[in-house]
């Protein structure tokens, strides 16, 4: 497969270099297996797989720090495993199994972790985009320098929310970074059928929001977008716009007809752009790794999602008693050092 060439910024460590590689395979490996157990029947409802935009999260996640937090949409898995959650309980989660992350009753869409501050997994499409700047509020109000990284799809980038969001985020100058995952669909739709103006990271500029367009297929051009936008973050200077130019290689979800588009533009992406192939080629030409070093992490990693799909299988179904619990705070939660 012909990846892109090395680029400039090639000079990256090998150590680095090569975790890039496998955490992007481990999201990639981790949703062929989930997309098996769907069709095996064994994961039921929704189910979004994100394979073809592994670099954005893997590239950002690069940039985070201990307390920095990440909320997105319905279409979440590579964003659970990138910032280190259990591919066990995110796979028996799927499954619907007690093991699982919102032990087995929330399913793909509906998973969260206070540990990683992962915040979910949201079906309503934009819903995530005013918590992620509520979670960017409580930062800073209990004067953190940590930042919120809030992840959206260029379809959602359409809703009204949004444009809210982004005057209370500017007003207040919340450390809150937005990121827009274009992979150019929403659902069967396409961007230049329902989108007015292409260039989303512009839409920020009436409230004062710099943004800025990357190639999310490139996990090196995504760390260093990165970089810039958590330092703008941190620094007290509010939001910051960064629109991912990404692609996904599967359907909008497992029930999609696939008719809105052709087999040879996805064929022509993966061969042109594919981000692990990417990082792949600049581990070979840089003569940091061999085909056999590559071999034995693509076999370690198998190893950890059929891991996995065991955990997920052998997990118990959520005893019935599950059904009222979880749905009421236990006591009001009460703001500290307020
Ligand atoms: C408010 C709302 N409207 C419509 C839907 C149905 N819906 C689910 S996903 C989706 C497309 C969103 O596309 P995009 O934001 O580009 O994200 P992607 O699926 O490409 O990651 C739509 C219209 C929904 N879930 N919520
Ligand atoms: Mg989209």
């Amino acid at each position: 497969m012909a990846a892109k060439k090395p680029t400039a910024k090639s000079n990256t460590s090998k150590e680095e270099l090569t975790q890039y590689y496998r955490d992007m395979l481990l999201i990639r490996r981790f949703e062929e297996k989930a997309g098996q157990l769907y069709g095996m029947g064994l994961i039921g409802g929704f189910c979004h797989l994100y394979i073809g935009q592994e670099a954005v999260v893997v590239g950002l996640e690069a940039t985070a720090k201990d307390g920095d937090k990440r909320i997105t949409s319905y279409r979440d898995h590579g964003h659970m495993l990138a910032c280190g959650m259990d591919p066990n309980g995110v796979m028996a989660e799927l499954t619907g199994r007690e093991g699982g992350y919102s032990k087995g009753k929330g399913g793909s869409m509906h998973m969260f972790s206070k540990e990683k501050e992962f915040y979910g997994g949201h079906g309503i499409v934009a819903a995530q985009v005013p918590l992620g700047a509520g979670l960017a509020f409580s930062s800073l109000y209990r004067g953190t320098d940590e930042v919120t990284f809030t992840y959206f799809g260029d379809g959602a980038a359409n809703q009204g929310q949004v444009y809210e969001t982004f005057n209370m985020a500017a007003l207040w100058k919340l450390p809150v970074i937005f990121v827009i995952e274009n992979n150019k669909y929403a659902m069967g739709t396409s961007q230049q059928r329902s989108t007015s103006s292409p260039d989303i990271h512009t839409r920020g500029e009436a409230f004062g929001i710099p943004g800025e367009t990357v190639d999310g297929m490139d996990v090196l051009a995504v760390k260093a977008a990165g970089e810039k936008a958590v330092a703008h973050c941190r620094a007290g200077k509010g939001p910051y716009i960064l629109e991912m130019m990404t692609y996904r290689y599967r359907g909008h979800s497992m029930s999609d007809p696939a008719k809105y588009r052709t087999r040879e533009e996805v064929q022509k992406v993966r061969e042109k752009s594919d981000a692990i192939e990417h990082v792949r080629e600049l581990l070979l030409s840089g003569k940091h790794a061999t085909e056999d070093d590559l071999k034995t992490i693509d076999k370690e990693i198998k190893e950890v999602v059929n891991q996995a799909a065991e955990f997920s299988r052998e997990s118990p179904e959520p005893d019935v008693s599950e059904l009222w619990t979880d749905i009421y705070a236990a006591e009001t939660p009460q703001i500290a050092d307020a």
